[in-house]
């Protein structure tokens, strides 16, 4: 008997496998998102294929900085996400893929859609083909008999607009649990084994400690009261840049002071997507392992991408130099005070096992973290303390499309 579309009691799914060699052929090697159940043997394929590579984020707006990152390093990616996903990141894919002109594929389960009976689902299902409409995306429901045609579509408005394109799987698609399929008995065994697992791993905070501490370099000057100004910061950066390093800059005054001072094609800028400019800069380091990418981070932008730290961690890029100039404010704003001081950065990277952490205060001791890290595997964190103030009057980028362009020129293989 062939197998139903809807047919939830089989592990694996041929329409999935169909559509998996469908985006294969059109090019598709790099996944990211967040899960959800009716996707889940779209995301198997992605897991058990070494044609992809696979970096799933924290959450769906760090999942598009990711993707826009592997993107710019020459790789053809796709998001997956429940569409809850989608509308939370309708800044992401506002302010950075379609002002940039980054054409990448969503795989999105649309939940609320007629039929749901999650009540928490309504209003987003509700809203989401008006937002799609709204952002001029191209979306369409994928079904048992339009598979084909669905691929070749998107992929072909992806291709003639340079624009994002969604492909929404209605709940039902794959949404059979494997484990619902499992005896009493064997779920839990599986749940004993996991506990076990957990007490065999209890922490040993000692060498936890000890560990973190081996990895951070302190080189903070504590008799210097005066700090160094933004300006000073990034010019100690940008003296260790070599044409060779990718430069990735976080939104606002940081970003808008390289672009004016320092423009070349080597180097991105992020004005919107606040906070993902480490995850576009993790995108495209693991899609470009040959080049040094370097992430020029603020306080606020990092908080407000705190998972960042975990993502980073965990994916080890060796040649990735995350910097972050931490001036404790929002100071692109009106100075308002960040949480920074609280937020013990350096620590936290060596916790999520950054292997090299920089504490730096001057910008001689700045610029030699950054020089030095090129030469050791990473992904190492500095930590730049500034202070305030400084001019406020750089011009903005304003011609993104070309920037994105250039930059993937720039580093093309
Ligand atoms: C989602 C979003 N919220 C708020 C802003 C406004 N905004 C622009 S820059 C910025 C602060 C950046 O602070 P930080 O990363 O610490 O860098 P600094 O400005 O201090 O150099 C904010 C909040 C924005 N661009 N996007």
């Amino acid at each position: 008997m062939a197998t139903e579309f809807n047919d939830l009691s089989i592990q694996g799914n041929p329409y999935a496998d169909s559509f998996h060699n469908l985006i294969k052929n059109q090019g598709a090697n790099f996944a990211t998102g967040v899960p959800c159940g009716v996707l889940r043997y779209f995301i198997q394929n992605f897991e058990k294929d070494n044609n992809f590579l696979y970096i799933p984020g924290q959450n769906e707006p760090e999942s598009i900085g990711i993707a826009a990152g592997a993107y710019l390093g020459g790789k053809s990616p796709l998001i997956y996400m429940q569409n809850s996903g989608l509308l939370k990141s309708i800044n992401e894919i506002g302010s950075l893929l379609l002002p940039y002109h980054l054409p990448v594929l969503f795989i999105v389960a649309y939940r609320g859609c007629e039929g749901e009976d999650a009540p928490q689902h309504f209003i987003t299902g509700g809203i989401t083909n008006h937002t799609l409409k709204g952002l001029d995306i191209f979306h369409t429901e994928l079904e048992e008999d339009n598979i084909e045609q669905v691929v070749a579509d998107t992929y072909k408005f992806m291709r003639e607009k340079n624009k994002p394109a969604v492909i929404l799987i209605k709940r039902g698609w794959s949404s059979h649990n494997p484990h619902e399929s499992r005896s009493e008995d064997q779920k839990n065994n599986a749940f004993l084994e996991q506990i076990e697992k957990q007490e065999n791993n209890s922490y040993d905070f000692q060498s936890i400690a000890l560990n973190m501490c081996s990895r951070m370099i302190n080189r903070s000057n504590y008799t210097n009261h005066k700090l160094m100004k933004r300006e000073e910061a990034i010019d100690a950066v940008m003296d260790a840049i070599t044409p060779q390093h990718a430069v990735f800059s976080t939104t606002g005054l940081i970003s808008r002071s390289i672009y004016e001072r320092y423009d070349a094609p080597n180097q991105f800028y992020n004005p919107g997507a606040f906070g993902m400019v480490s995850s576009i800069g993790l995108g495209f380091a693991c899609a470009r392992i040959d080049k040094r990418s370097v992430v020029v981070d603020g306080d606020s932008s990092l908080l407000t991408n705190f998972g960042t730290l975990v993502t980073i961690g965990n994916y080890q890029p060796k040649n990735l130099t995350h910097v972050v100039i931490d001036n404790n404010a929002y100071a692109s704003c009106s100075e308002e005070k960040s949480c920074s001081d609280k937020a013990n950065f350096p620590f936290v990277a060596a916790l999520q096992g950054y292997p090299l952490i920089y504490i730096v205060n001057t910008s001689a001791e700045l610029n030699k973290a950054v020089k030095e890290s090129f030469s050791k595997p990473g992904p190492s964190f500095i930590h730049a303390k500034i202070g305030l103030g400084g001019r406020r009057d750089f011009k903005r980028p304003l011609d993104l499309p070309y920037i994105a362009e250039r930059f993937k020129q720039y580093f093309k293989e």
